[in-house]
């Protein structure tokens, strides 16, 4: 779920594949996308998703000059009202942000933009919110100077913090685990252990899933129980409806192709209350 709680999941922008998406980067669960057409069927099937769901949902149309312009989750990190602008890790994706960072910055009247500095470098893809705690891979793409900058802020808002190491085999903290809800985290065998995450507030749980569901825990849960899983994992999909919530299924494969995961698709942020109010 990345960075909001269920109840802050009311909007979500996301981004058109570009015709150049079989150029994007993969190394980990993909060797590559091969059908710009499927991709984009599987991205509208993700949309309708979202709105299926009660998400109003934004599309800004795609940047065909950066083939990963669909993953806009590690271009921006939305915490409450407030927007941080990381310094994308890797070199080829630092000029998606401008346009997300715009659309974030007029959709939150008046909520705080920060940006990240100097040696800073992160993902929103690394982050992951369980409730009020949130977790930070340190992997390829987020060093240290970028998790102390998220702390800085976090520390100002009054949340923890903690710092999970992503394995070299992994690219995201978010590519291997998800909280389908606000007390539930699904993490892999073989990539994470549940110390990793330390003491956890009361009623949180931690499901291990099989190490050949790595992919499927990455999933995204609503606050009408359902939850966004994908394709292909039959623990997981057991474990979600172990929890009485009701998974809805989705072919990932073109995404996964490119290493995207179903968190990588959205930016949720809610609009400011006094807007809600006036609706
Ligand atoms: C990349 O390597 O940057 C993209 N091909 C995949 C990004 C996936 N994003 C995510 O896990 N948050």
């Amino acid at each position: 779920m990345a960075t909001v709680r269920l109840d802050q999941k009311r909007c979500a922008l996301v981004r058109a594949v570009p015709d150049s998406y079989p150029r994007a980067l993969a190394k980990f669960f993909g060797s590559g996308p091969t059908s710009v057409p499927r991709a984009q069927e599987q991205h509208q099937a993700y949309r309708q998703a979202l709105i299926a769901n009660g998400v109003e949902v934004t599309v800004l149309p795609a940047d065909h000059d950066h083939p990963d312009c669909i993953f806009v989750e590690d271009q921006a990190v939305v915490i409450d009202d407030h927007v941080l602008l990381p310094v994308p890790g890797h070199p080829s994706r630092r000029g998606e942000q401008p346009p997300v960072a715009d659309f974030l910055v007029r959709q939150l009247h008046g909520g705080r933009l920060c940006r990240m500095w100097g040696e800073a470098k992160m993902d929103g893809g690394d982050i992951v919110r369980l409730g009020d705690l949130f977790f930070v891979g340190r992997s390829e793409r987020t060093n240290d100077a970028g998790i102390a900058e998220l702390k800085l802020l976090l520390d100002h808002l009054n949340y923890e913090l903690r710092v999970v190491d992503v394995p070299k085999h992994a690219l995201h903290l978010t590519s291997i685990s998800s909280t389908p809800t606000d007390t539930d985290l699904l993490i892999p065998e073989g990539y994470l252990r549940p110390e990793d995450f330390g003491d956890l507030p009361e009623g949180c749980r931690v499901h291990v899933m099989p190490e050949e569901e790595v992919y499927g825990c990455n999933t995204i849960g609503f606050p009408n129980g359902k939850v966004l899983v994908a394709e292909g994992y039959p623990t997981v999909l057991a474990t979600i409806e172990a929890l009485g919530l009701e998974p809805v299924v989705l072919d990932m494969s073109e995404i996964r192709a490119a290493d995207g995961s179903l968190t990588c698709c959205s930016i949720f942020y809610s609009p400011p209350p006094w807007l809600l109010e006036s609706e």
